[in-house]
């Protein structure tokens, strides 16, 4: 058997959620091992549908669960009461709802968002269409821009004070702008590849795609510790896009509709958003116009979430 054990995950659709199928490479992407698993949810709060690849674990303790497996082309599904999974994965999801939605540059390639004073910050990605942008709110218009050179990949976007701080993927090489003026303070290196950046008012944290969140000192921008992210004590990968929010850090993981709730201390999820509902799977394109961006305003305790090439931005609040 190539596959030995599989994370489940499972949702309770959010008030705007129609349902879903999460794709295969969503769960394939937060499963430790690859197994390929996947969860559906054909009514907002009733019977999760649980479907895996046909290499299901023989030893796995949940295979008591897939009682009556069955098979539709070529994948199985079962199906149980959303209770019983949670209860049995101890895994918690966190119920949400949509508040609004505002227009976002579908042109803009979202690798890093934040909110200051009233504005949207935004860093995009691709080759020769990587920036640094205001964005107006709730317009979507853009009010300042500035390119990165077309060898560069932007990435994630944090603030220390007057000063945004933004990644590239590959270039090993990050850069430190005035907030006002967009021109360059500083900038710097680091050793991996630079993915998600969020600031918690004391360490920049950053993401390099693996399961690791890196420290870094804000004023020297050197590291200072690492922690591993974990889920049900396996490693999660592909972490993306960040944001501090109330000592907590979220993470959108690549490729998914998941935005992860981490302890920073100890690296453990705590719990996680299903955003699947979001955004219909038509007319996305080729599996790169995935959710990512999260912005958090303390003052009115607003977050925003965003997609690649995504032509909304959303408001969303914990249901708690
Ligand atoms: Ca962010």
């Amino acid at each position: 058997m190539r596959l030995a054990a599989a994370l489940f995950f499972v949702g309770v659709a959010g008030a705007v959620a129609d349902p879903t199928r999460l794709t295969t490479s969503a769960v394939v992407e937060l499963a430790a091992n690859g197994h390929m698993l996947r969860i559906s949810w054909p009514g907002a709060f009733g019977n999760a549908t649980v479907l895996a690849g046909d290499e299901l674990p023989a030893t796995a303790p949940w295979r008591q669960h897939l009682a009556f497996p069955q098979k539709t082309g070529d994948e199985w599904f079962v199906e149980f009461p959303v209770r019983d999974v949670q209860k049995f994965f101890k895994l918690q999801v966190a119920a949400f709802a949509v508040q609004s939605d505002y227009p976002h540059d579908p042109e803009a390639f979202c690798q890093g968002l934040l909110w200051h004073e009233g504005s949207l910050y935004e860093s995009t990605g691709l080759f020769g269409r990587s920036s640094l942008r205001q964005v107006e709110f709730p317009t979507g218009k853009v009010l300042r821009q500035k390119a990165l050179p077309a060898s560069e990949f932007g990435e994630g976007l944090a603030r220390v004070g007057n000063g945004l701080v933004q990644l590239t993927w590959r270039s090993h090489k990050g850069y430190v702008y005035d907030v006002e003026t967009f021109a360059v303070l500083r900038e710097f290196t680091y050793a991996s590849e630079g993915w998600g950046l969020t600031f918690d008012g004391k360490s920049l944290i950053m993401s390099d795609g693996t399961s690791r969140l890196t420290f870094f000192d804000a004023q020297t921008l050197t590291p200072t510790r690492q922690v591993e992210v974990t889920m049900d004590a396996r490693p999660i990968t592909h972490l993306n896009e960040l944001e501090y929010i109330e000592g907590e850090v979220w993470a959108n993981v690549w490729q998914t509709d998941f935005i992860l709730r981490i302890d920073p201390r100890s690296g453990q999820v705590t719990s996680f958003l299903n955003l699947s509902g979001l955004q219909p799977r038509e007319p996305r394109h080729g599996g790169e116009d995935v959710l990512n961006g999260i912005a958090y305003d303390p003052v009115t305790k607003r977050i925003f979430v965003a997609g690649k090439l995504w032509p909304r931005i959303f408001e969303i609040k914990l249901n708690q």
